[in-house]
């Protein structure tokens, strides 16, 4: 066995970079991340802090891609995100010295670290310490954004001031500190329960608790896992949770968890619903709207509610949706309810809603998730799953919920 190359290529992965196996210019890069010299902090384990609970920041110069006002205010929100959690204070500074300087290079910069231009590398971070301790350098050359068309600053800065507070990489793919880029959306960030806890223990609570804790990552094989949503995706089901989603797919070996928005950008977390449509659009409901995605893309006029199916008013939300391709309809289940959608005729079917338990023996309510799989039914509740046969109309076996996903 190749075991240096299979170092590699662990590394690789936990660093999110292309799996070659190969000692690429990323690659050592990644390796030597940048470390420096330390004062005015104190080692923590086997990092290093800072003393100071007070901690400036200026931003020497900006990005040609941004206006400054843009870039001083995802730099701004990216510092109250740990400043939340916390009682670190990070005062502003227009010209004086500042403890952390934040700049945009380019290429060779007057560190070891060179910048490797578009793409790559978008960014680093010194750990706490005196002169270049600290500072955080993004790569000038990235088209830096504040939504999600190139890189999302505020979604990096957040990341490197994890570092320049002396966090560093983690593993959980809900981490702030992941080390691979993810576009989220300013509203809805959330660190991970992991970051919040390691910076807290470094640093202290906040004195006012401004959020409860974000919750943990979900594990897969958890036996109370429940989940949001399921929904075939041509050959893949797909499960929902949070902001996550895993995929199962019949020729892929190892199921992962992902951020929803690694793939589809304009989902929302926390989704109550999902279905593929026979036009292969998807569609995602949470609360009372709902989303219509086509090739990963949201489409135009996108969200809108729900009462366009033909609910009523006092229907604010739905818990499950099942579609059944074959005949052309899809189930909407809400509370001990369901409701019947005539796809080819765009509307609710007559006589609905009825009594979901009336229509589908056996199938316990309130429904997290509903989806039809060679050729049975399975419908979610809590931390179970019931395969439902449809021809004979009747529960066949009750299992756990994440009994798909390889545990
Ligand atoms: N900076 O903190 C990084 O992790 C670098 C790679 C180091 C080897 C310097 C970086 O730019 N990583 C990419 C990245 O997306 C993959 N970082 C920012 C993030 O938001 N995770
Ligand atoms: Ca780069
Ligand atoms: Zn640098
Ligand atoms: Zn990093």
């Amino acid at each position: 066995m190749d075991t240096f190359r299979d170092k590699l290529k662990e590394m690789q992965q936990f660093f999110g970079l292309e799996e070659s196996g190969e000692l690429t210019p990323c690659t050592l890069a990644a390796m030597k991340r940048p470390r420096c010299g330390l004062s005015d902090v104190e080692t923590f384990g086997e990092t290093v802090k800072w003393k100071n609970k007070n901690l400036s920041y200026r931003i020497t110069n900006y990005s040609p891609t941004m206006r400054p006002s843009q870039v001083k205010d995802a730099i701004r929100r990216a510092w109250k995100v740990w400043s939340d959690v916390t009682r670190l204070r990070f005062p502003r500074r227009s010209r004086s010295k500042a403890d952390i300087m934040i700049s945009f290079r380019i290429r060779d910069h007057e560190d070891e670290f060179t910048f490797d231009g578009k793409g790559g590398i978008l960014a680093h971070a010194f750990q706490p310490g005196t002169g270049i301790g600290g500072d955080v350098h993004f790569d000038s050359e990235e088209s830096w954004t504040v939504n999600s068309t190139g890189i999302n600053l505020f979604a990096v800065a957040v990341h490197e001031f994890g570092h320049a507070l002396g966090l560093q990489h983690s593993r959980d793919p809900g981490s702030a500190m992941y080390p691979a880029y993810n576009f989220v959306r300013l509203n809805e960030f959330e660190l991970s329960y992991n970051d919040v806890r390691d910076v807290q223990e470094m640093y202290g609570e906040s004195e006012i608790s401004v959020k409860r804790p974000p919750p943990k990552t979900p594990e897969k094989c958890d036996p109370e896992l429940s989940f949001d949503a399921v929904m075939t995706l041509q050959q893949e089901l797909i499960f929902f949770k949070d902001r996550f989603m895993w995929r199962s797919h019949p020729n892929f070996h190892q199921i992962g968890i992902t951020l929803i928005t690694s793939l589809w950008k304009a989902v929302p977390s926390h989704i109550n619903a999902a279905y593929e449509t026979s036009e292969n659009t998807i569609l995602f409901f949470k609360g009372s709207q709902y989303w219509a995605v086509q090739q990963l893309e949201a489409l135009h006029g996108f969200p809108k509610d729900i009462s366009e199916f033909g609910f009523p008013q006092r229907v604010k939300a739905i818990d499950a949706v099942l579609h059944l391709q074959a005949e052309r309809r899809t189930v909407f289940f809400t509370g001990n309810e369901c409701w019947r959608y005539d796809e080819e005729q765009k509307q609710m079917a007559a006589g609905y809603p009825k009594p979901t338990a009336h229509e589908w023996a056996g199938v316990k309510t309130p429904l997290d998730a509903a989806v039809f799989h060679e050729g049975f039914v399975y419908f979610f509740s809590g931390h179970l799953q019931y395969k439902y046969d449809p021809i004979h109309k009747h529960v066949v076996q009750t299992m756990y919920a994440n009994k798909w996903l390889q545990c």
